[in-house]
């Protein structure tokens, strides 16, 4: 059985929000209708507390998008974004939500942050999809939502090691970064992953 996994369509990355992702906006019309060839949809929501770790304003000096060491991983300092029960962390209003069966929700401890839908960036905690997919006899994954090069990526990478098919519909998601996401692309194929269209799927 298939699912479409749907990655982060939250007000905070759309155009508007405050980490928007450039035309994110125009792929809400293509999620919208590719609802409708599946049979379990899922959505994950970035969730954060004010105090999150992930944000600039929480490292005094330091700049956004700059690089810090947190716990020795790399974190890319954010703006204020997708804070718990704020207007930016609600789904986008044209998002349709009635066939979304399930919200994992991630990002919620201050220490780490966690792009993937599956582990935090350390791995140390899982949010329970991998489990929820295998509990309803879920084997592929079809991943759509933002950003491109940084939650939808990571969450492929994870399905892919949880052992799921996992699939990309590219003109359904939008980077952050083109060029993260050229190297995003390559590293998904890399690793067993597939690229298609939404048009390619019938
Ligand atoms: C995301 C940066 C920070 C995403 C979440 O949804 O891709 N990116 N938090
Ligand atoms: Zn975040």
């Amino acid at each position: 059985m298939k699912a479409l996994v749907i990655i982060d369509m939250q007000n905070d990355f759309i155009p508007g929000g405050s980490l928007a992702v450039a035309d994110g906006d125009e792929i809400l019309p293509i999620i919208n209708e590719l609802q409708n060839k599946f049979d379990l949809v899922i959505a994950t929501q970035d969730w954060h507390p004010l105090d999150h770790s992930s944000f600039a304003i929480n490292h005094p000096g330091k700049k956004e998008f700059e690089i810090l060491k947190l716990n020795e991983i790399d974190q890319v300092l954010w703006p204020v974004h997708c804070v718990q029960n704020s207007e930016g962390a609600e789904f986008h209003q044209e998002l349709n939500s009635n066939k979304i069966e399930a919200i994992f929700r991630k990002g919620t401890n201050k220490e780490i942050d966690s792009y993937s839908g599956f582990y935090d960036n350390a791995h140390l905690k899982s949010t329970g999809l991998a489990g929820y997919f295998k509990d309803k006899g879920v084997s592929t994954l079809y991943f759509c939502g933002l950003a491109a090069d940084y939650c939808v990526y990571f969450s492929i990478i994870d399905a892919l090691k949880e052992g799921f098919e996992a699939i990309l519909i590219e003109d359904a998601t939008k980077a952050i970064s083109q060029e993260n996401f050229e190297k995003a692309k390559i590293e998904i194929l890399h690793a067993g992953g597939k690229i298609i269209r939404s048009s390619d799927l019938t």
